[in-house]
């Protein structure tokens, strides 16, 4: 059994081995599928959800606390944020950079670590232009778009560092990487069900990525419904476990996590470009027990 997990995980590993992600980009974070004009885009989806998690109030005590004395944060707060299995993207640390002092960016290839720190050292180089997003999170914090730039500046000054990971370790980043209380909030895009052999390895990599976050921190996930596989680039075919939200929900609950908000997101036709047989998009807000 041990030697069977062992197989799957590794032969994950060598199909990550040819992954572009220059093409990777133009697949998957251009239009239609990164379309600011368009309400039923994905990326604009995406960014919504992850804006209304790292601002809203849930409790209606919070929320009378708050229209009283404009102490009181979100419910999402703290001082780091780790991004578990980044790859060559930003987006989804736009929101939460102006909420958390520290974010931590992790992947499993070097390509993409430094297709990362690329953008961070400002020195060209990069394989995508991140101004329309930096605009459109702008607009949904009721800023200017042009403020875009101080966005910017605000996200290479909290980026902390950039650092290999593996989720299928029970220890998935280096020992001292993160302080012993662990980080406050991890944000993790479409990984752990690319990147597992099977639902069994999913569940325990959401185990995993667990012990790297503090009791009452949250996990704010988003993920592929119903995928097989996608292209990582040219020929570049990558499995994916297949999921249901029963499966998200049920996977949650069994390593340690409370639910706090499931949303689905269902692809319409011209939404699939034929870079994978993805149905549907979950974004999924829970906290650490
Ligand atoms: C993203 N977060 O684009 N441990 O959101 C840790 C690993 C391991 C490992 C590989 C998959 C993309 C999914 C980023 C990148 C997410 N990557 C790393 C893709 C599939 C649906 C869809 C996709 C993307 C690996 C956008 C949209 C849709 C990659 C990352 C997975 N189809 N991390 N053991 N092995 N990785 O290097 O960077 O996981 Cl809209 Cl619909």
């Amino acid at each position: 059994m041990e030697e069977k997990k062992e197989n799957g995980v590794a032969a994950m590993a060598a199909c990550y081995q040819r992954f572009d992600p220059a093409a990777y980009l133009q697949y998957n974070y251009t239009p239609p599928r990164a379309d600011f004009d368009r309400k039923d885009s994905i990326v604009p989806w995406k960014l919504a959800c992850l804006h209304r998690a790292f601002n809203e109030v849930h409790s209606l005590l919070l929320r009378v606390l708050l229209l009283f004395s404009l102490l009181f944060p979100g419910d999402v707060s703290g001082e780091l944020l780790v991004d578990i299995g980044s790859g060559p993207t930003l987006y989804q640390v736009l929101s939460g950079c102006e909420v958390f002092d520290k974010v931590l960016l992790t992947d499993f290839l070097e390509v993409n670590r430094q297709e990362l720190r690329h953008w961070l050292q400002d020195e060209g180089g990069c394989n995508l232009d991140w101004t329309p997003y930096l605009q459109h999170v702008c607009k949904l914090e009721g800023r200017r778009p042009s403020d875009w730039t101080k966005k910017a500046a605000k996200l290479r000054q909290v980026i902390t560092d950039i650092l290999p990971i593996d989720v299928h370790r029970p220890q998935p980043l280096a020992r001292d990487a993160l302080p012993s209380v662990g980080a406050d909030c991890l944000v993790s895009c479409f990984c752990l069900e690319s990147v597992s052999p099977d639902l069994a390895a999913f569940t325990r990599a959401l185990g995993h990525i667990g012990r790297l976050l503090r009791p009452g921190g949250h996990l704010l996930l988003i993920g592929a419904l119903g995928e097989s596989y996608y292209f990582g680039g040219p020929g570049v075919k990558i499995p994916v476990v297949p999921l249901n939200e029963a499966q998200v929900c049920d996977s949650l609950k069994e390593s340690g996590y409370t639910l706090i908000r499931l949303e689905v997101y269902t692809l319409p036709q011209d939404m699939r470009v034929g870079v994978d047989d993805v149905t549907g998009v979950f974004f999924a807000k829970a906290r650490k027990d």
